[in-house]
């Protein structure tokens, strides 16, 4: 049943790329090719569209540069020379070096490094997590993204998901706080659109003026890393003018005597520097969003990448708590339902966590280039395995991840569609599949279906999905667990063998016969109109005993923004249109769109500079410089500078991302990277 049906013409699947939308698909398959791919119009959210990047999928599944045979590196690290080797030889010797590796350093000093390259979930975690933590390898701490929104939120309401954004639908005044709807979650555009039609206003919160920004009916361009500062400022506005739902306060949250005190420091007035609003502006927009109801507020991820990320959004979530913005379909806040669809699947079958070695090390996978450099680490890390990811191009500090990969004594080992950037350094590169080759249940962080990825061909060349590499591993190791070998459909079986109410319906059979079904089956789900927090409490924190007892800020604030060095330009790396993080930068097509790699600058900061429009210029800080095409743009605000973060390299075509220019910086908390905490300058570049 699972296998690709050559006879199909017809086949459902769902995107798998780290995207909130996780799109329905249908595959038209023709004697085995895939000659269509186009987006399903019974889904409600994919609504028969697709995107500027997954339009164009079959070209990257037949894409000449697929990896399809397992490869041996024959030049120095970094240049990419292969030749083509059989799985058998390849597996042998990669099981062979992990277990004189093992023998003599332990598992710990292999390091498997993966994150969200395919968000299916079987393709994403599953054997791998059973076999690695069976050897004892080093955990990694995937808490690039997401971790630290859901987590910031989760301290002022006990969990990090929050109203279904279907029902964005209701709501009258939409705050898109820190997220580019439409570049990074287009689907839900529609949905937005639909509640401006029916009288909504739609708000944008945001340094930079954005697609999204330039669509709203109301942009606040604020500096970067002070919307805590914001949100205090109208919570300030909003009990001083009464507009607070007490009746709601006093029964569903804790703390609020103590947040009275400390909004006083926080007026309009006191703030209007720091957020770059005016005061009158301040009050205005808090005065609109306490008394236009439903009010909902729409996060996404964008902002958690600050040093005071995590606080920025547990002060954020305190807002429709003091307004009672829960009680009503389309009010609160709406933010990845990614933990919502974990809490009620079956994830424990799925890792079998039980089986796990104790006491193992974890390292963030932020700090991968410190962490491969460092000799005092022990034991030092000896082998990456990398999947679903390429930190040579997303991960901070990329001068150090590249000093890292290039160790002669790392043995390297990548399963990708792609030779990827990582994959230049790797020892072997191994072939994997797209998402029409393979089997998967597919969760979605931006809405409330749950879709199963059916395979529509069959695997070009010899890849091989990641649950059958880790078999393979597996076997090469000589390991003879009978659950190391358990099939996709067993592996998706075990995770929906859920007691949870919502899924326990939700059969395997039913998902293949439909595609697509909606995992929550209350249509007016309404997560705290009752309070129901699931915080120690029992409450809304606006208080919380919990960051206190780690030595945190018990009560909302501005954290602790980071200040550059004075007359340097912060620079905010953000998504694109044509790419998926550094996804599709192996085509041509998506290259052209946009271009060669830029940075947009205001005019006054252009004009102190001597920079003009399409001069060449070089973006620098202490860490590292890239090569840019100059953009004078009125989207950027003076003291700040935008580039685009994913398939773009230097603009002279030399090696380099913007991420030689991001710092390993921590979050306040959630372990994350404040990867827009970046501060540089910018000069012509033949002034060197
Ligand atoms: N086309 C496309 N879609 C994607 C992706 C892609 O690469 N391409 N990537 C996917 C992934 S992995 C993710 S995580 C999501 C991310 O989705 P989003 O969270 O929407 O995207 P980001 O680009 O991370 O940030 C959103 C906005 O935050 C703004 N911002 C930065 N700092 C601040 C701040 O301090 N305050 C405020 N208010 N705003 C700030 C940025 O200017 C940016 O416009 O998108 C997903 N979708
Ligand atoms: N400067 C800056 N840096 C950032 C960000 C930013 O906004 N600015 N955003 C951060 C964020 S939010 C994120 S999520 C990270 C993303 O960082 P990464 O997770 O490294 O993102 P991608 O570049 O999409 O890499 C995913 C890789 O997985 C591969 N892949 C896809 N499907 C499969 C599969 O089924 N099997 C295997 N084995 N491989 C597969 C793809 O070909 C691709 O090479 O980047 C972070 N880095
Ligand atoms: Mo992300």
């Amino acid at each position: 049943m699972t296998n690709a049906s050559p006879e199909l013409s017809i086949v459902r699947g769902a995107c798998g790329h780290d995207c909130p939308d996780t799109c329905s698909w249908i595959v038209t398959v023709s004697k085995g090719r895939a000659e269509k791919l186009q987006g399903n119009p019974d889904h409600p959210f994919t609504r028969g569209t697709l995107c500027a990047k997954v339009n164009h999928y079959l070209e990257r599944v037949y894409h000449e540069q697929r990896v399809l045979h397992p490869l041996k590196r024959v030049g120095p690290k970094g240049q990419g020379r292969f030749e083509r080797v059989t799985w058998e030889e390849a597996l042998e010797d990669i099981a062979g070096r992990w277990k004189a590796i093992i023998a003599k350093s332990g598992a710990e000093a292999i390091l498997p490094y993966s994150s969200a390259g395919t968000q299916g979930l079987i393709q994403m975690a599953s054997l791998d997590r059973r076999l690695f933590g069976l050897l004892g390898c080093t955990n990694l701490e995937r808490n690039i993204c997401g971790e630290v929104a859901g987590t910031g939120i989760a301290s002022t309401q006990g969990v990090g998901y929050g109203a279904d954004p279907e029902d964005i639908v209701h709501s009258r005044y939409i705050v898109l706080w820190g997220t580019n709807t439409i570049v990074t979650n287009l689907h839900l555009w529609p949905i937005i659109s639909e509640a401006r039609e029916r009288g909504a206003k739609i708000v944008v919160v945001d340094p930079i003026r954005t697609r999204t920004a330039e669509q709203a009916d109301w942009h606040l361009a604020v500096r970067p890393g002070s919307d805590a500062a914001l949100a205090l400022a109208m919570m300030h506005v909003i009990i001083r003018d009464n507009l607070v739902d007490h009746d709601y306060v006093s029964r569903y949250a804790t703390g609020y005597a103590e947040l009275v005190q400390r909004v006083q420091e926080y007026s309009p007035a006191a703030v209007a520097d720091v957020v770059g609003l005016d005061a009158l502006t301040i009050e205005q927009f808090a005065r609109e969003y306490a008394t236009t109801q439903p009010a909902l507020l729409r996060p996404l991820i964008g902002i958690e990448h600050h040093r005071n990320g995590a606080m920025m959004f547990r002060t954020i979530a305190c807002l429709p708590i003091l307004i009672g913005a829960w009680r009503v379909r389309g009010g609160g806040l709406s933010r990845s339902t990614h933990g919502l669809q974990f809490s009620t699947l079956n994830t424990d079958g799925l890792w079998l966590p039980q089986h796990n070695q104790k006491n193992v090390r974890s390292l963030n996978m932020r700090d991968l280039g410190n962490d491969l450099c460092n000799p005092l680490l022990t034991p030092p890390v000896r082998s990456l395995c990398v999947y679903n990811c390429n930190p040579a191009v997303t991960i901070p500090n990329q001068p150090q991840v590249l000093r890292g990969l290039q160790r002669e004594d790392l043995f390297t080992v990548v399963h990708d569609l792609f030779i990827t950037d990582t994959a230049k350094y790797a020892d072997y590169v191994l072939p994997a599949t797209s998402q029409i080759e393979h089997l998967d249940l597919v969760p979605a962080w931006g809405h409330h279906y749950l879709a199963l990825n059916r395979p529509a061909i069959e695997p070009v060349g010899e890849a091989v999905a990641n649950t059958e590499f880790f078999r393979r591993l597996a076997r090469a190791l000589g390991r003879t667990e009978l659950w190391l070998y358990d099939s996709d459909e067993q592996l998706i079986r075990t995770v929906l063998d859920s007691s949870h109410p919502w899924i326990a319906p939700i059969t395997y059979e039913r998902l293949w016969a439909e595609g697509f079904v909606r995992f929550n089956p209350e249509r007016n789900w309404l997560p705290f109109a009752e309070g129901g927090f699931p915080t120690k409490s029992g409450k809304a924190e606006l208080y919380s005993q919990t960051l206190l007892d780690h030595g945190l800020d018990p009560l909302p604030s501005s954290g602790d923004m980071r200040q550059g060095s004075a007359g340097k330009l912060q620079l905010i790396t953000g998504k694109t249109l044509h790419f998926l993080n550094s996804g599709y930068s192996h085509m041509a097509r998506h290259c052209h769109r946009e271009g060669r790699l830029f940075i947009e600058i205001n005019a006054r900061d252009a004009e102190s500079r001597n920079l003009v429009e399409g001069a060449l210029v070089q973006v620098y800080n202490e860490q590292g410089q890239v090569s840019a095409e100059c953009r004078i743009s009125p989207r950027v605000r003076p003291g700040i500078v935008w580039m685009p973060f994913g398939g773009l390299q230097d603009a002279t075509g030399k090696f380099g991302s913007v991420n030689v220019l991001t710092p390993e910086e921590p979050t306040d908390w959630g372990g994350g990277s404040g990867f827009y905490d970046t501060f540089v300058d910018v000069r012509l570049s033949n002034t060197l």
